[in-house]
């Protein structure tokens, strides 16, 4: 499953969420508001409070993170695109 940390203000959330939706990727979003618990959490998973950041627990031995939205419509494009 692939799961996105992110806010719907941000404009490098929208544009992973809209090539998810060409892609016909589904995934789960994971709001973290500014000031939110959550925040810590991907503190904790991705050592950084940016979003959007990527987990794909496709393979749940050897999940796959990662920020920066370039980088993350790469990695779906090859992985998941048909
Ligand atoms: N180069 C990054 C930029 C991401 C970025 O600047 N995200 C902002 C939100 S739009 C952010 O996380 N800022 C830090 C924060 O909100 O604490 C990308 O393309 O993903």
């Amino acid at each position: 499953m692939v799961e996105l940390y992110q806010m719907e203000h941000c404009p490098y959330c929208a544009k992973v969420r809209m090539a998810m939706e060409e892609m016909d990727i589904d995934f789960i979003a994971r709001n973290v508001p500014k000031g939110s618990l959550k925040r810590k959490f991907l503190v904790a998973l991705g050592g950084k409070e940016q979003v959007p950041f990527l987990v794909d627990t496709d393979n749940p031995a050897a999940p796959v993170t990662m920020y920066e939205s370039d980088d993350i419509i790469s990695y779906l494009k090859e992985k998941y695109a048909r």
